[in-house]
């Protein structure tokens, strides 16, 4: 089965609309979350696990494959799906964004990005080209361009480069495509700046691409200038296919986006934050390791239906987390997802019924109510 994208019925009153992916493994229905699997592992959940919360795809990064287990591994052992044991739908970011948030004596040119392994410290270049050869590799369902993301405080004269070289290095990865039965999106670039970002929309429009994704944003800019970019951005992207945020956001992040018409979402707060012991819930933030937990017999999330919420108290939870047990933000991991994916449920099922508007409005004010 190849890539399609089948856009659904659209909302009354805002943008936000429902759809589905068909993939080479699978079905996914838009709006969607991708809970990250940088090295090919969910962190600490099994693919049960993951597929229990809801999820349908799920996201892995070719920066860290790249570097561990390696391309040849991936060639060895039948793919990443075959390999982690996910047997459904991934996506896989090509590395740009890693490189810019990640590594440090980073030299990026025309060619591509120059860095240093963190496993052996030896050189790397990685091109658009290399970068979906190792996407190839893997074997995802969705392969994205190689990018060059910058903070959103940048320059003027930087972010217009960096975007004019997204665009060459889109039409590299393009030409470079080997397996058609594998995806490939653009990322829209050009920072805060709405002619930019109109432009960069308007030059990978013209292309081929399966999908298109909205890059370089939870990168220093505040909520209200995300919001500001996504809604703009979205409207200059083709209705016929998906349209992807990437590494945004929080709770009210994913509603605002759905509104704007954002079909696809990964972002690494539900499972980071678990780790930490902090659970996302319908009434706000719950940071599990303060006292004020030590003796409550209240569920994380009463209105949360995962395994974590009907089994265990926030006074066993806040017990894991002060004993450092692996098992605390095993169960959050697995709560925290279940929470994004429930707001995305909830979302396609307003969409549905033509009452998103009204459904981003609850939702936000039941985080409001609570946390001020
Ligand atoms: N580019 C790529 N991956 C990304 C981003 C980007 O701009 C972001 C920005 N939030 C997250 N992940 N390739
Ligand atoms: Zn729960």
């Amino acid at each position: 089965m190849p890539f399609r994208f089948h856009p659904g019925p659209r909302d009354a009153e805002t943008r936000a609309r429902r759809g589905t992916l068909e993939t080479p493994h699978g079905r996914v229905e838009t709006p969607a979350f991708m809970p990250v699997g940088t090295r090919a592992s969910v962190t600490g959940l099994t693919p049960a696990d993951v597929r229990e919360a809801g999820a349908e795809v799920i996201l892995g990064n070719t920066y860290h494959l790249l570097l561990r287990p390696g391309p040849e591994a991936f060639r060895a052992l039948g793919g990443i799906h075959r390999f982690m044991r996910w047997d459904g739908p991934i996506l896989t970011d090509s590395g740009g964004f890693q490189i810019f948030s990640l590594s440090h004596d980073r030299v990026i040119t025309e060619a591509g990005a120059r860095f240093r392994s963190y496993v052996d410290g030896r050189p790397q270049l990685l091109t658009p080209e290399s970068s979906i050869a190792m996407q190839t590799a893997i074997g995802s369902d969705v392969m994205m361009v190689l990018d060059v993301c910058l903070p959103s405080t940048a320059e003027a004269a930087e972010i217009r480069a960096a975007m004019e070289r997204t665009h060459r290095w889109a039409l590299r990865s393009l030409a470079a495509r080997t397996n058609p039965e594998q995806a490939l999106f653009a990322i829209v670039q050009g920072g805060l700046d709405p002619a930019l970002r109109a432009a960069s929309a308007g030059f990978l429009t013209q292309h081929p691409f399966d999908g298109f994704a909205i890059g370089g944003l939870a990168v220093g800019d505040t909520r209200a200038e995300r919001g500001e970019v996504v809604a703009r951005a979205a409207e200059l992207l083709p209705l016929d296919r998906p349209r992807y945020l990437m590494g945004v956001g929080t709770p009210p992040d994913l509603l605002e986006a759905i509104g704007h018409g954002v079909d696809m979402f990964d972002c690494i707060l539900p499972t980071t934050l678990a780790w930490q012991g902090t659970a996302f819930t319908s009434t706000g933030r719950v940071r599990l390791t303060r006292t004020e937990h030590r003796l409550s017999e209240l569920p994380l999330d009463a209105a949360c239906g995962c395994d974590t919420c009907r089994g265990w108290s926030r006074a066993y939870l806040h017990h894991l987390f002060k004993c450092r047990e692996p098992l605390g933000p095993r169960l959050v991991s697995v709560h925290n997802l279940r929470h994004y994916l429930d707001l995305m449920r909830g979302a396609r099922a307003a969409i549905e019924a033509g009452r998103y508007g009204a459904y981003q409005r609850e939702r936000l004010e039941a985080l409001d109510r609570h946390e001020h």
